[in-house]
């Protein structure tokens, strides 16, 4: 087993995100994934930490639109407090490709941005592409076989970035770069999403892939961010139909209620017969957690690594939410635990 980080992935740290008329402070810390590390050597672990390997953005542009990939670089030429934080969003049926629209201010109009819990500067490029690096890399041990169990420690997180946007705390998708590798070069991939809230963006990128089944349990929309999308009838489209399964679940639920929701989630996909399976953790649904409403406890995240495990494939773990900072090391260490046990 290996735990993939990156130094750089520090460097993107916005101050603030709007959340419901009021200017908060960010609570998608910098130091996140820097605190499961310190973790792994607090526990004499350091053997398993491995630094991550850069890669072209040819990677990253398989799955993401170039031109938006492309933006996000342009934006390290900002001044140093100068930052992309859009409260305009030109709605796609008047804008539907940029090239055809190139007067688009896009440093202030949120052209790919979907909400207003983000924020781009001139650092956040280097640190969100080196969160996927962080992704590619576990993936890459996977692919040549060096390795079975790997957890990736991303940050910023993934999952609510799709193919043309960006927005909850996330730029590029980490895991859908990563799951995309894997189908390419490894055979049929199943991401499993336990962060609290629907991946809106890994379930636009795959929605008509049959080759990435997307299975996400989350808080349900209808009550919770990103409120439009992580519906049980959204099943995915043309060849991709059936490889989408949304589980949307009620708030307050603990883990009695959610182990039987993950055995079932499990067991489709085993169905779909994949050979590697990609897990978007997000440690939002801890009981202590300041956004997510679900109860799990600390013990329950080594459950859901041996879960998992029940697929019988090679696991890349993707780092997503987690917003309870003084437990985030103890619950990253629940996980770890079970992922060793799977060796
Ligand atoms: N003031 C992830 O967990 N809205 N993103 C929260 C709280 C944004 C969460 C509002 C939630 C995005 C990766
Ligand atoms: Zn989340």
């Amino acid at each position: 087993m290996k735990i993939i980080y990156s130094e750089k992935e520090k460097l993107h740290r916005p101050e603030h995100e709007w959340s419901y008329g009021k200017l908060l402070p960010y609570a998608e810390k910098n130091t996140r994934a820097e605190i499961i590390k310190k973790g792994i050597i607090k526990d004499g672990m350091k053997n398993i930490l491995m630094e991550a390997n850069e890669y072209p953005l040819d990677y990253l542009k398989a799955v993401i639109n170039p031109e938006m990939v492309d933006f996000v670089k342009s934006c390290e030429e900002l001044e140093p407090k100068e930052s992309v934080f859009p409260h305009v969003f030109p709605y796609r049926d008047f804008t539907p490709e940029f090239t055809e629209h190139p007067r688009i201010n896009l440093k202030k109009a949120g052209y790919y941005c979907f909400d207003v819990g983000i924020e781009i500067d001139k650092d956040t490029f280097e640190a969100a592409k080196a969160s996927t690096d962080v992704a590619l890399t576990g993936a890459g041990l996977i692919i040549n076989k060096q390795e079975k169990i790997v957890f990736s420690l991303c940050r910023p997180p993934g999952h609510h970035a799709g193919y043309s946007f960006f927005g909850g705390y996330c730029i590029f998708n980490n895991a859908a770069v990563a799951a995309h590798q894997l189908s390419m070069h490894y055979g049929p991939v199943a991401i499993l999403d336990v962060d609290f809230h629907h991946g809106n963006g890994t379930q636009d990128i795959f929605y008509e892939q049959p080759n990435v089944l997307y299975v996400s349990l989350h808080g349900d929309p209808s009550q919770f961010y990103p409120f439009f999308s992580g519906f049980d009838d959204e099943k995915g489209e043309k060849l991709g139909r059936g490889t989408n399964i949304n589980i949307p679940l009620p708030s307050g639920i603990g883990d009695y209620e959610y182990r039987e929701n993950l055995k079932y989630a499990v067991k489709q996909i085993k169905k779909f017969h994949p050979q590697a399976l990609v897990i978007s953790i997000g440690f939002d649904t801890f009981e202590k957690d300041p956004i997510g409403e679900f109860k799990l406890t600390t013990a329950f995240y080594k459950e859901i690594a041996l879960i998992a495990g029940e697929v019988g494939v090679p696991i890349l773990a993707v780092l997503e939410g987690g917003y309870d900072i003084a437990d985030l090391q103890k619950n990253g260490k629940s996980f770890i635990m079970g992922l060793k046990e799977l060796e």
